[in-house]
């Protein structure tokens, strides 16, 4: 842990909702050695098919509502209600169960299956239960309604509140991320170049292990409350 007082900047990633049943990316059966990110997570690929793009997120979409919290998001959102100083929370991941295991605020830098956000005039609603390729947009009523989350090209959310957040950090936490995806990947880097001390909380060594100055290596529903407690 850190001294009472200091600021801490927590990033977590699909790891982390791992153990509530919902597949990571980059692991042996994750969801890119299955299916071609760039059928799937790129503007181009959701232009040449929409109704594929929109099924594959149909489906994601019905998991994540079925999904509850784990050991390691209710640990996090008891560290954010009782530390003493500032707890900053990041996520990659665009599942709720940060929020549903008490955590706020929660910033989602790659948006959230649960809203659809219009491509001609940015609005954002509910998600419904199925998207499909003919809804229109509630305000502008164009049929251009899309997956509120952010695919590769696009540039993700909340990003100066973040550069601020780790200009300030005194500690850096990477939970459940490969370390593969920029700008995420760059935080840690960041952070410790500001003066930040760097913790991973991983199953195993991520790809930017080197900017870390300690890693602990195990399931996150163990090794997260281990780390808070
Ligand atoms: C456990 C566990 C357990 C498992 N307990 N741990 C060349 C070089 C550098 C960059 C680029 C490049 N070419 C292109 C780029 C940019 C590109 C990028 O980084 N590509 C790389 C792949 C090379 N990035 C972008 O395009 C981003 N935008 C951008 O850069 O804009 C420009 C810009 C930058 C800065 C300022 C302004 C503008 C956008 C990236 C969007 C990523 N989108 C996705 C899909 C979201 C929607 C959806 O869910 O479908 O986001 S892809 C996917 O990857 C998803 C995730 O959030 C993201 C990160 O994955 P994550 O969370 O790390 O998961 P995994 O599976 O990779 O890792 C899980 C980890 O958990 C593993 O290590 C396991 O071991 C561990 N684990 N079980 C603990 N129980």
């Amino acid at each position: 842990m850190s001294k009472p007082g200091a600021h801490i900047v927590i990033l977590t990633g699909a790891g982390i909702s791992a153990e509530s049943g919902l597949g990571t990316f980059r692991d042996v059966g994750g969801l890119w050695s299955r299916y071609d990110w760039r059928d799937l997570a790129t503007p181009e690929g959701f232009a040449r098919d929409p109704g594929f793009v929109l099924d594959f997120y149909n489906w994601r979409r019905e998991r994540v509502r079925a999904a509850k919290p784990n050991p390691a998001h209710l640990a996090l959102a008891r560290l954010q209600r009782d530390w003493e100083g500032e707890v900053t929370l990041v996520t990659q991941n665009v599942d709720d169960l940060h929020e549903q295991a008490g955590s706020a605020p929660v910033i989602h830098m790659h948006g959230s299956h649960l809203t659809a956000r219009c491509a001609a005039c940015g609005h954002r609603w509910p998600a419904p239960r199925e998207m499909a390729p003919e809804d229109r947009c509630p305000a502008c009523r164009a049929e251009a309604a899309r997956p509120d989350v952010v695919w590769f090209g696009e540039t993700p959310h909340h990003l100066e509140a973040i550069g601020a957040a780790l200009a300030a950090a005194d500690l850096f936490v990477a939970i459940g991320t490969s370390g593969t995806v920029y700008p995420a990947a760059g935080f840690a880097g960041a952070a410790r170049a500001a003066g930040a001390r760097t913790l991973m909380l991983n199953l195993e060594p991520a790809e930017n292990a080197d900017i870390f100055d300690e890693a602990r290596h195990g399931p996150a529903s163990r090794i997260v409350p281990d780390w808070v407690a």
